[in-house]
């Protein structure tokens, strides 16, 4: 496998409406983002994704862009997307900003344009069909947030567009040449601003599989899921190996693909030496137990499961390329609160959770908080959830015959506003986020979870990520903790998730007693460094260790005898 300049890295994702206000609407912002860059310089993250900031109706969060060419005034300027470049790069920071080109928001001027003159050029940007009133819809794929994918085209009662999301986020036509021309415009023009590269929004959705067809039903509503869409479309990755070659492929860029659902056999295309992306998310763990029918469905993950899923990934990727490995994002619930039993959320397990996800081969990508072990932050009535697909998956339960209570915990379990409240920065009003109203009420319980308490304690969640993140950049372990090969050791023995790490010179073996009772691992050589340790102490006798409830330990073996 070829080396790449992003190999040994360590991203962290910021969603930057709930970063940093700078100036007291309630509302992160660029200039909130600049003001925290030494602190991601102390935490030791080399690569900044920063969800989308784009000009936006904000329907989705962002994900809606009406102007890939401009900056959200609420989020800032372009003078101060331009600083924060310039910023980072004194800092050796590396911006990567979101890619969202499986569609735009309603409000952009293709489809505005579109919606005047649906004959004209830019009806050929969009998925257009005739439909009178009363006839059946072209297909009956379900949108990511409930409904039809169709939706009448605005001022042509006789017109539909297709929508994979909202219906405010129509989706672009990708058979358009001019279309693929535009976007490819658009990401160059962002390159050679001093961008580093993408993570790349839903991507998998840009090939549909034409002429449309019905799959069978999957819920009451009579539609299903667009999975099934997907799963019989064929040659995404030739879009995607055209973008490559017009954008990424000239500027050495790092990409991220949010890829779910690709074909085995298109793996090496996608992330091989000369894939089209760099990189993309591991959602493995993600869907775990995820049921057709909805989120109230949908059973608590397993220690087991998730190993398993895991120990899947990494061999699926080890002859190709890297993954990047997450617990959370913007659209998951918090990682420690969706991994670890209810009630057993203890600073170790959170440790833990982070430790074993970090030590996996690939790149890992912190996602804000996540440092500090933010938490779910419960909503008790539907009124309180700002997110579009927990309002759908409300419905969704309550219509199943779920009460209003019951549907709510699924909305609790799930809902995207769980990471998306505002980072903890100190025990002051707001956690220091904002001094005005924040745009989605901070969790409450900031006093005791902030950065300001963590910095001040060594053996903080904070201070853990910034040991494993130390260990990363140690030159003497770089090479087995970024290169090493990834072996499951002892896979078969219950809620112990562990694994050996292997270079040319060095072994280490990662161990996490992922249950809150002791456990005892046999040990397969001898330590010679304990590297990292959840705990103060790790309980030793003849080939083995005990490990303490959650206790998770990175050993360095004795070179093999
Ligand atoms: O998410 C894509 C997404 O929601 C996937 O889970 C998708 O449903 C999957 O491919 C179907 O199996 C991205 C963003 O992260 C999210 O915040 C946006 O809402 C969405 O795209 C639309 O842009
Ligand atoms: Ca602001």
């Amino acid at each position: 496998m070829e080396r790449k300049w992003w190999h040994g890295k360590t991203a962290y994702q910021i969603y930057p409406k709930s970063f940093m206000d700078s100036n007291g609407d309630g509302i992160g912002d660029l200039r909130g983002i600049i003001g925290k860059l030494d602190y991601l310089k102390e935490l030791g993250v080399d690569i900044v994704w920063l969800s989308p900031i784009y000009c936006s109706p904000l329907a989705d969060q962002g994900y809606d862009i009406s102007d890939y060419y401009a900056i959200d005034p609420r989020f800032g300027t372009m003078e101060d997307m331009d600083e924060l470049l310039a910023e980072a790069k004194k800092r050796d920071l590396h911006i990567v900003m979101d890619l969202v080109v499986n569609h735009c928001s309603d409000e952009h001027i293709w489809f505005r344009k579109a919606c005047e003159d649906p004959d004209g050029k830019y009806g050929k940007y969009f998925y257009i069909e005739d439909h009178r009133p009363g006839d059946p819809l072209p297909c009956n794929w379900r949108s990511a947030f409930g409904g039809s994918v169709w939706s009448p085209l605005p001022g042509h009662p006789d017109k539909i567009y297709l929508h994979i999301f909202h219906r405010k986020q129509p989706d672009l036509n990708w058979e358009n040449p001019e279309v693929r021309q535009d976007i490819y415009k658009m990401i160059n023009w962002w390159l050679d601003k001093g961008l580093s590269g993408f993570r790349v929004d839903a991507i998998i959705n840009i090939k549909k599989r034409l002429p449309y067809e019905d799959y069978p039903a999957d819920r009451a509503d009579g539609l299903c899921s667009i999975e099934y869409m997907l799963a019989n479309a064929h040659g995404v990755i030739d879009f995607l190996d055209e973008m490559a070659e017009n954008t990424f492929r000239r500027y050495d860029a790092f990409t991220a693909g949010e890829v779910f659902h690709e074909k085995p056999e298109d793996l090496p295309r996608f992330i091989g030496d000369r894939g089209v992306f760099s990189s993309m998310f591991d959602f493995a763990e993600t869907i775990l137990n995820q049921s057709p029918l909805g989120w109230y469905d949908t059973k608590p993950v397993t220690a087991e499961q998730y190993k398993a899923a895991c120990f899947a990934s990494q061999k699926r990727v080890e002859q190709v390329g890297f993954l990047c490995n997450i617990i959370e994002n913007h659209d998951e619930p918090r990682g420690v609160s969706h991994y670890i039993p209810a009630g057993q959320c203890t600073v170790a397990a959170k440790k833990m959770l982070g430790g074993l996800n970090f030590m996996l081969r690939g790149l890992p990508f912190l996602y804000q908080g996540q440092e500090i072990g933010m938490e779910n932050r419960r909503c008790t009535s539907i009124e309180e959830v700002d997110d579009i697909s927990a309002r759908d998956e409300y419905k969704v339960a309550l219509d199943a015959g779920l009460t209003p209570e019951q549907a709510m915990e699924a909305v609790n379990r799930f809902s995207r506003d769980n990471a998306r409240s505002p980072f903890q920065w100190d025990s002051s009003p707001n956690a220091g986020f904002s001094e005005g109203t924040p745009w989605l009420p901070v969790n409450p319980n900031y006093t005791e979870i902030n950065l300001a308490a963590q910095r001040e304690d060594p053996d903080s969640v904070w201070n853990f990520y910034r040991k494993l993140i130390a260990l990363r950049n140690d030159p003497a372990y770089r090479e087995v903790v970024v290169y090493g090969a990834l072996e499951p050791y002892m896979p078969e023995q219950t809620n112990l998730m562990a694994y050996f790490r292997r270079s040319a010179e060095q072994t280490l073996l990662v161990l996490g007693n992922y249950q809150n009772t002791p456990q005892r691992a046999a040990l397969p050589g001898t330590i010679r460094t304990v590297l990292i340790n959840n705990l103060h102490t790790l309980q030793q006798d003849d080939g083995s260790v005990c490990l303490e409830p959650w206790q998770f330990v990175v050993l360095e073996l004795e070179d093999r005898s």
